[in-house]
């Protein structure tokens, strides 16, 4: 698209194919996309393609064997000839896809046949976009990447057919099959979008559809109320549950493939079952059976937490909250309501452990939420690729018996980090992320660094691939360095979360503490003597972490609060580790702009224009967090540094 980054769909990945002869068999709404991308390739570079099984030789077939929706393809080459079958449409163009991704590999030699499948049914990005402009929110709700992509001027965009379908192309590359077009913080206008404004979701959905995406919409939960006229939303009354049944009949009939509804209920002033007395079941339940007749599901968030607690009682812990609510509601959610749980138990911070729910619900399906959208990681304006983080939370393991990956029966999730941006992510190198997100969420045992050499080959071609990957492979790391130190969190400004404030969130209502004082720093949160979170994990991890000896040291003050002269596993005291962790990640940050600064002339000017302009912003604020945190910690604790550097 003219204006637009191509990202990881360059013309010229399209070259091998594009320069060969293809015959495409088979019919169907995705076979035409294939037919489209084959046929785009060749008119750019002289190939040919067949719908017909004319006797001539061909280097690829791309072949259509059933009738199903299925995502599996098998992909070969013999005989000088390349092939992928499928059974469905989707896994036809995922093997297209494929091909792209191998380039001309995919046509020397010969292959074995591999079949390929996702390990995950449901890979999807929810978009906190809002269509109205929020007064305090922007458009999109800790987007990063300009406007949103799907609204403007408070209404469903215009030219949906340039940008959105742009945007399908790369999901599908990547494997992503489920969009949610709206913020999950349901205001008015957004409300509506599931009644009289259904016509511009389905128009989205219509341009999302040839790429095997299916569209969801957050509802609130109040719709009853706030668009049926009703005097309650009480989940059990049959009013109520009479209203959601004709509703989501309507939106079927606009919408016959439709994904279901998001829902985050009783969570940050979002209204609820709570205030009915009923559970969060009951209210999954209730949008479960209006969306049971037509295939669709409730992703229902586990988000709920007390956000107007008292910094002076220390017996409330958020990272408690969502286990407590609800891991007794286990086995009671009905078969098409997934529980939608964000990776760590308080809020995508740089390093979180596991939320403990993730493994403690067996007869729940579970979907787990991450956030490409960098609000707690840079907000697209430092590298931060995310890989290494996602990759740590979908191997690990509750118990022994599953990984992450493996208990996320109902999907992966993340939050878009996308928008009306030129380069889509606003940061071009933020493009990283989402490409990741969605092929670990179709191989979560992937290893990411992989990943990030096949996203550098198919964005910048074979050129500066090893000075990308160190640029990126190891900036989720620095970028923990330089801020919140050893698992604390929360040392960020409030309302916005970019920079420093080491006690922005110490006094303030939303359960976000680091209890710093003069002899130590960290939250208690073992069984003997804090709140009792570590005893929510299963009883290896719970040993683990209940003790300062064993927790390991990323955690640490996640876990426990220690004296700063504690010495962690590595050996090194506490405050010790504070400086030296932000010395070396600023020394980082500078290599890594110089890096990119000896990347000019490799690349389009433009692209590299606006990384290193976000570079010196990077370099500018990883400083500010270096000096604030080591001297806030060197006032607190007199303690000074080893190496005697200059510290405020
Ligand atoms: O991370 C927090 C954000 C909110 C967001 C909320 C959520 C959409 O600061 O902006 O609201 O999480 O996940 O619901």
């Amino acid at each position: 698209m003219q204006g637009v980054d191509p990202a990881w769909l360059p013309d010229g990945a399209f070259r091998p194919i594009g320069t060969r002869r293809t015959l495409i068999r088979g019919s169907g709404p995705l076979v035409d996309t294939v037919h489209g991308e084959v046929a785009d390739a060749c008119a750019r570079f002289g190939g040919s393609v067949s719908r017909e099984g004319s006797p001539e030789p061909y280097d690829l077939v791309l072949e259509l064997t059933g009738p199903g929706d299925g995502e599996a393809f098998a992909f070969e080459r013999g005989d000088g000839r390349t092939t992928v079958t499928a059974s469905g449409g989707p896994g036809l163009l995922y093997g297209l896809f494929h091909v792209v991704r191998l380039g001309d590999t995919a046509f020397q030699g010969s292959h074995d046949r591999e079949e390929h499948r996702p390990d995950v049914a449901l890979r999807m990005l929810d978009h906190w976009d809002n269509v109205a402009v929020h007064p305090v929110m922007g458009q999109v709700e800790r987007g990063y990447a300009g406007g949103s992509l799907f609204w403007e001027d408070g209404r469903a965009r215009g030219e949906l057919l340039g940008r959105v379908r742009a945007y399908g192309r790369l999901l599908a590359a990547c494997g992503i099959n489920a969009v949610a077009v709206n913020n999950v913080n349901v205001h008015e206008t957004e409300a509506r979008l599931l009644t009289d404004r259904i016509g511009e979701v389905a128009a989205i959905a219509a341009v999302l559809r040839p790429y095997g995406i299916r569209t969801h919409l957050s509802v609130t939960f109040a719709a009853p109320m706030v668009l049926g006229g009703l005097s309650t939303a009480d989940p059990l009354d049959a009013g109520v549950r009479g209203w959601w049944a004709r509703t989501t009949a309507r939106v079927y009939g606009a919408i016959p493939d439709f994904g279901g509804y998001v829902v985050k209920a009783d969570s940050e002033g979002q209204p609820g079952p709570f205030a009915y007395g009923r559970s969060h079941a009951d209210g999954a339940n209730m949008l479960a059976a209006a969306l049971g007749p037509y295939g669709g599901t409730v992703h229902w968030r586990a988000f709920v937490y007390d956000h107007r607690q008292d910094w002076r009682d220390r017996t409330t812990d958020r990272a408690r909250a969502a286990y407590d609510h609800f891991v007794p509601l286990d086995g009671q959610f009905a078969a098409n309501a997934v529980l939608q749980v964000k990776h760590g138990p308080m809020d995508f911070q740089v390093r979180e452990p596991l939320s403990p729910l993730i493994g403690a619900m067996p007869r729940t399906r579970l979907a787990v939420e991450l956030q490409a959208t960098q609000e707690y990681t840079g907000q697209q304006r430092h590298v931060c690729w995310l890989g290494p983080m996602w990759s740590e939370v979908l191997r690990f393991r509750p118990e022994e018996s599953a990984a992450v990956g493996e208990l996320a029966r109902g999907g992966l999730v993340a939050v878009s980090n996308v928008g009306d941006d030129p380069f889509w992510t606003g940061h071009p190198l933020a493009q990283a992320n989402l490409y990741t997100f969605g092929r670990l969420a179709w191989e979560p045992g992937a290893d990411p660094g992989r990943i990030l050499d096949e996203w550098i080959a198919l964005t910048f071609g074979p050129r500066p691939a090893a000075e990308l990957h160190a640029v990126l492979d190891g900036s989720w790391r620095t970028y923990e360095k330089y801020t919140a130190p050893l698992g604390v969190g929360w040392m960020v400004q409030p309302g916005h979360h970019y920079g420093p404030s080491v006690d922005g969130y110490e006094y303030s209502p939303w359960g976000t503490y680091h209890f710093a004082d003069r002899d130590g720093v960290g939250v208690d949160r073992s069984v003997a003597t804090g709140t009792g979170y570590a005893g929510q994990y299963a009883e290896q991890w719970a040993e683990v972490y209940e003790s300062p000896d064993t927790c390991p040291d990323e955690v640490l003050l996640f876990f426990h609060h220690v004296s700063y002269n504690h010495v962690l596993r590595s050996g090194k005291t506490v405050i010790q580790h504070i400086y030296d962790t932000h010395f070396e990640g600023v020394a980082e940050v500078e290599r890594a702009r110089e890096v990119w600064a000896s990347l000019a002339g490799l690349m389009d000017p433009a692209r590299h224009a606006r990384v290193a302009e976000r570079y010196e912003e990077q370099l500018r604020s990883a400083r500010e967090w270096r000096d604030q945190i080591n001297s806030y910690f060197l006032r607190k604790s007199g303690v000074g540094d080893a190496h005697g550097r200059r510290i405020y």
